[in-house]
């Protein structure tokens, strides 16, 4: 247990206890995860997050869902690293926007030097702007992490994208091993983790129950947990997968809510192929984050102005950027947050 704030946070998650959550009645799992959503968090406030693809496609890697893959036929042409005054300029428009977060994405195994390099004048020059900064650049070493903490990188995202089980299924160019030793590397050097998985892969219950205990289970929980829904992009061995019920889709972001109380749970790719109504559900559930901004790395996302109306409508709130600089502290633990009285 690593807080005063006692039961609700462990890291003892047994299978049996996951995959009961995600079969229980929906009225049960709703309640259960409103009541711990609201112990931690304000449930009328959303982070938002953009991204920015700054290194697209020719990627060596075969993840079968992914349409940068130099190993699928997706169309997704490769192009090279942007340069840091493209990149600064899209941060502007992200703020201007209303987004807090800037996440920039780049098709790679792991970064080299020179790359990695550039990638650092990125973040000092996106930081500058009072922005959260996360980045999400494949594996990297223990040295790789702390250069870019010390640039001033706020998270990273790694996904271990579903259960050691089932993702030799899906990927066998990097291991799940190699995935959790980016991810000690990342901790060890003091940068917010941002690590989540994706459904719809075609996995099973159990599956989803064993992505949810491999999080939580960590030695903290990851301060933000991205759910993503598959995109099915033409060309990808995935494309044609059995499409994820919406319900199940609330049901994963409800578990993943009780058992990591204090992180950003965030419904991440696939709300355009959400309808609004899909969406408000997932909020009631306990996701409190978002992609905002009219592209995710290759995939559409809904445009602004659809977030904006839907909010409105939900009597939603973005977080504020200097909420937002407060919670990028570097904390021992998940979610930076105090416990709400309900
Ligand atoms: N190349 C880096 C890596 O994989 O570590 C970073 C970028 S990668 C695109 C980031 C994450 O996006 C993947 O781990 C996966 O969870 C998610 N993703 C990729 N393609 C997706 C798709 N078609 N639908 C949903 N999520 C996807
Ligand atoms: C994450 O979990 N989802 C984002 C982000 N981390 C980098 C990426 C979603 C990618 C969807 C497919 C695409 O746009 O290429
Ligand atoms: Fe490459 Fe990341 Fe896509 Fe895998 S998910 S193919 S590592 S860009």
């Amino acid at each position: 247990m690593d807080s005063i704030e006692g039961a609700d946070i462990r890291h003892d998650w047994q299978q049996g206890e996951i995959e009961g959550l995600l079969g229980r009645s929906f009225s049960d799992l709703m309640f259960h995860a409103q009541l711990i959503h609201r112990r931690y968090f304000d449930p009328n406030e959303i982070q938002v997050c953009t991204l920015q693809s700054v290194k697209t496609g020719g990627c060596p890697e075969d993840c079968k869902y992914c349409p940068q893959s130099i190993r699928h036929d997706s169309g997704v042409a490769a192009q090279a690293l942007m340069s840091v005054e493209a990149v600064l300029a899209a941060a502007r428009r992200a703020r201007a926007a209303g987004a807090t977060r800037f996440c920039m994405g780049a098709a790679w195994r792991r970064p080299k030097e020179r790359d990695l390099l550039r990638v650092i004048e990125m973040v000092q020059a996106v930081k500058a702007l009072g922005l959260q900064t996360c980045a999400t650049l494949g594996m990297l070493t223990a040295e790789q992490a702390r250069r870019l903490r010390t640039a001033g990188l706020d998270y990273y995202n790694h996904n271990i994208d579903t259960s050691p089980e089932f993702y030799p299924q899906l990927i066998t160019t990097r291991t799940y091993r190699d995935r959790l030793e980016t991810l000690a590397h990342v901790r060890a050097a003091g940068i917010n983790v941002c690590c989540g998985g994706i459904i719809g892969m075609g996995e099973s219950l159990a599956d989803r129950a064993g992505m949810l205990l491999t999080l939580a289970n960590l030695p903290q929980h990851p301060q933000s947990v991205p759910i993503n829904q598959l995109i099915q992009v033409p060309g990808t061995p995935l494309h044609g997968a059995r499409a994820v019920d919406p319900i199940e889709v609330v049901r994963m972001i409800a578990a993943s809510r009780i058992v990591m109380p204090r992180s950003w749970i965030r419904l991440s790719a696939g709300r355009c192929e959400m309808s609004d109504e899909t969406q408000a559900l997932c909020f009631l559930a306990g996701a409190n984050s978002i992609f905002y901004g009219e592209r995710l790395l290759t995939t559409a996302n809904p445009d602004e102005e659809h977030d904006r109306v839907l909010f409105r409508k939900l009597g939603l709130r973005f977080q504020a950027q200097a909420q937002a600089q407060g919670d990028a502290r570097v904390s021992g633990a998940a979610g930076d947050g105090a416990t709400r009285s309900t």
